[in-house]
This record gives C-alpha cells, sequence and structure tokens, in this order.
C-alpha cells in the first residue's frame, strides 16, 4: 500500500443500552466490570480515533437506542463526541435499526462535528488537510438491507465511501465505484468483499454467550490509487469464550476437568487479562456424559468450577451444553419390532460414514414444507446431530411400551 491519504476508524453497533444477557448468576465482583464493559469498549473506539489522528469517524448504526438507554448513555456519547470536536475531528453517523431520526430527538445535544447522515442529508464533501475531497454517502432511508438502487454510481475521481446498515448482497456494489462500504447491524466483524472493500466492523463489546473471541472496531486507509487497508482494533472490555471438550467412554471427571483447565488456560492468554464469561460445550458419549445429561448435575459442576480461583483471574463459567449420541441398551437394536427397526435405521444415520442427511427430501409440497425446509437450511451441521439425537429419544419414548419405558428409563435431556 502506498502512504495512505484518508484515515477512519469504523465503528457499529456500540448499543450503548444494552446490557449482558445469557447468564442466570453472576458474582457480585464482575457486576461492575460488567456494567462498565460497553462504555469502556465505546470509549476505546474514540480513543483510537484521536491516537490514530484519523480525518473522521464513521458510525454505521445500533450506536445507542435513547428511549431504552437514559440518560447516562445519552450524555456519555455527547462527551466522546467532544473529545474529537476538541480536535476537529468529526464523526459521521448513519443510522441503523436502534437509532433512526425518530429516536433521536437528542440529536440536539450532539456537539456540532457530529453530522447524522440520512435522506436529504446523506451527502458529504469533507475535506482534507492536503486540499483533496473525500465523499461519503449516507442511506436514503432507514432500512434493513442495502439496496445498490440507492446509492448512485460514482462519476468523478475523488475516494468515495458509502455508508450503510443491514444486509448486503456484495456482488451487487461492484459497478457503483465506492472505494469503501461501511456497514452496521452485524455484530461479527467481517470484510464480505475485497475490490470493493465492504466491511462491517461488528460490535465492539460482546454481550451474549453467541459473542464470542476479541470485539473492536476497524481502522480504515485509503491510498492515491484508492486501495483500501483494514486494520482490527480490539476494545472490549470483557471477553466471551466458547470452548469444546471431547469426551469418550474412558474419560474421567479428572481427565475431563484436566482438559477443561488446559482450554481456560489459552482462553485467559488470549483474554489478555479482561474478565472472561465462559460456556463449555461437553460431547461425545461414555458414562461421564450421560450422568452429566441430567439438569441437576450440570448446576453442580458449575457450580464447582465457578469455586475455583484461577490464580486470582476474573473467570466466570456460565453455563454447560452437553452433548452426547442417542444410545439406547444393546438389545433393543436386535428385537423385531418398530422399535427395532427404527433403532437400526438411526444407527445408519449415526454411522459417520452414512451419506449425509437431507431432511428437505421427506417434505410435502407446499408451503408448510417450504417453510420446515427454510427452517432447516438455517441450523448448521452440529444442530443437525442435536436434531437426530432429539428425534430419536422422542421415538423411543414413543415405540416404547409404557412398562419398559418406564422401567428401563429412555435418555432424557
Ligand atoms: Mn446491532
Amino acid at each position: 500500500m502506498a502512504t495512505p491519504i484518508f484515515k477512519c476508524i469504523h465503528a457499529s453497533d456500540l448499543h450503548l443500552e444494552q446490557t449482558f444477557s445469557g447468564m442466570e448468576n453472576l458474582p457480585v465482583a464482575l457486576l461492575d466490570p460488567l456494567l462498565d464493559a460497553p462504555y469502556l469498549a465505546a470509549e476505546s473506539i474514540f480513543s483510537a480515533a484521536l491516537s490514530e489522528n484519523v480525518d473522521c469517524m464513521l458510525l454505521t448504526g445500533d450506536i445507542l437506542s435513547p428511549q431504552e438507554a437514559g440518560p447516562r448513555s445519552v450524555l456519555f456519547l455527547v462527551e466522546q463526541c467532544e473529545r474529537l470536536a476538541q480536535r476537529g475531528i468529526p464523526v459521521y453517523w448513519a443510522p441503523g435499526g436502534s437509532d433512526p431520526p425518530v429516536r433521536w430527538q437528542a440529536a440536539s445535544l450532539l456537539p456540532p462535528n457530529v453530522h447524522r447522515i440520512l435522506g436529504k442529508e446523506r451527502e458529504i464533501i469533507h475535506r482534507l488537510q492536503s486540499g483533496r475531497e473525500v465523499r461519503l454517502l449516507g442511506p436514503q432511508e432507514n432500512r434493513q438491507a442495502i439496496r445498490p438502487g440507492d446509492y448512485p454510481a460514482v462519476e468523478d475521481e475523488r475516494i468515495s465511501l458509502a455508508l450503510g446498515y443491514g444486509t448486503v448482497r456484495p456482488e451487487s456494489l461492484g459497478e457503483l465505484g465506492y472505494h469503501y462500504w461501511a456497514l452496521g447491524g452485524v455484530h461479527l466483524r467481517e470484510t464480505v468483499a475485497r475490490e470493493p472493500t465492504v466491511h462491517y466492523p461488528g460490535t465492539p463489546q460482546g454481550r451474549s454467550p453467541q459473542e464470542t473471541g476479541p470485539r473492536g472496531c476497524t481502522l480504515v486507509e485509503i491510498d492515491t490509487d484508492g486501495l483500501v487497508q483494514t486494520s482490527p482494533i480490539v476494545t472490549d472490555a470483557v471477553r466471551w469464550g466458547r470452548y469444546a471438550v471431547e469426551v469418550d467412554l474412558e474419560t474421567t471427571t479428572e481427565s475431563l476437568y484436566a482438559k477443561m483447565r488446559s482450554e481456560l488456560g489459552r482462553g485467559l492468554i488470549d483474554a489478555a487479562s479482561r474478565p472472561l464469561l465462559i460456556s463449555w460445550r461437553i460431547a461425545g458419549n461414555g458414562p461421564l456424559v450421560r450422568g452429566l445429561q441430567a439438569t441437576a448435575a450440570v448446576t453442580e459442576w458449575l457450580e464447582q468450577l465457578n469455586a475455583v480461583d484461577c490464580d486470582g483471574a476474573a473467570v466466570w463459567h456460565v453455563g454447560i451444553e452437553v452433548i452426547c449420541p442417542a444410545e439406547y441398551p444393546e438389545d433393543w437394536y436386535a428385537e423385531e419390532t418398530i422399535r427395532g427397526e427404527f433403532l437400526r435405521t438411526l444407527k445408519e444415520l449415526q454411522d459417520d460414514s452414512a451419506p449425509t442427511l437431507n431432511p428437505v427430501e421427506p417434505l410435502p409440497p407446499g408451503s408448510v414444507g417450504d417453510a420446515v425446509s427454510r427452517r432447516i437450511a438455517e441450523q448448521s451441521d452440529e444442530q443437525t446431530a442435536l436434531a437426530v439425537k432429539r428425534a430419536a429419544d422422542l421415538g423411543v419414548y414413543l415405540l416404547s411400551g409404557e412398562d419398559e419405558s418406564s422401567s428401563t428409563g429412555h435418555p432424557t435431556d
């Protein structure tokens, strides 16, 4: 990349109104760090803009919903924008799903360096110190998807940036001539296309067990040839981790615990002294994993994990998901009954070498079948395995005589 001529910080989905979710219990010691995390993460974004001495800051939606947030969040955002105002750095804010203009009567509180760009006020010509001009174009309307037709093709040599919110089909943007598509509304950082660069910086602070790993904003640099470089800046103040552990027939409680300790050790290094919130996924077969299928056993295991001091590190185990294949007594598989036949078919499905199950095939044509197949398409592979297990348990339950199912106890989850 040649010398950059334009530099900005791109952030989205700050969600300053949103607190942490997905936890049933929490130690008092973690309460403050969790309440502060979204603000600390947001503050890091503004600090990065100052230390990188950027030309401007781009915000692309879901920054703050004032009605849900209360005065602390609004004032916090005003203060952060004022830090940039003092250095003459403008903030270009394209609204998204939770910060549309109708909810932003509070916009009058914002310092004059903040420009909400949308509709009639969507175009900004930003003049760089070099005298060059950069064109920024916000969305035409507040939508949940990027519509290429809303963005007129670029017709001059200026560096042009498009700002927007929602889902996108990147292949539809290539012809329009923008150098950079600054998007928001997606919480996982992702560059969905290059040439032109179409980028979501993701949320700067994960809020739930699903939002694992480092989170942050993006430093965007554009050079004289119009080449775009994006660099992640990590801002999260609390880290979510999700770790998977495999168990087999031989695994003992001690060896499972040792495996978890080593995963935890790696997680602590990645978290770099941030508080770490962990979800576990224990998968495999054998007596240990079967024993953990009962809710009470999981609760007890979590309590034990949370009672351990990890050399003073702030760690909290949020949940354990236990996944084991459907296994039933050996002689059930051999019997000449409908249940026996069901189990033999099931075994073929569970066989690793079996052709991939196509659950859409047996569905009836028509709207119900279509709706079900759409839902199936949204599921990932690991959820398919879980669905097979649930179907197996249900099938065995329904096909077992009352006496038998109560005496042997069909597997539960
Ligand atoms: Mn969002």
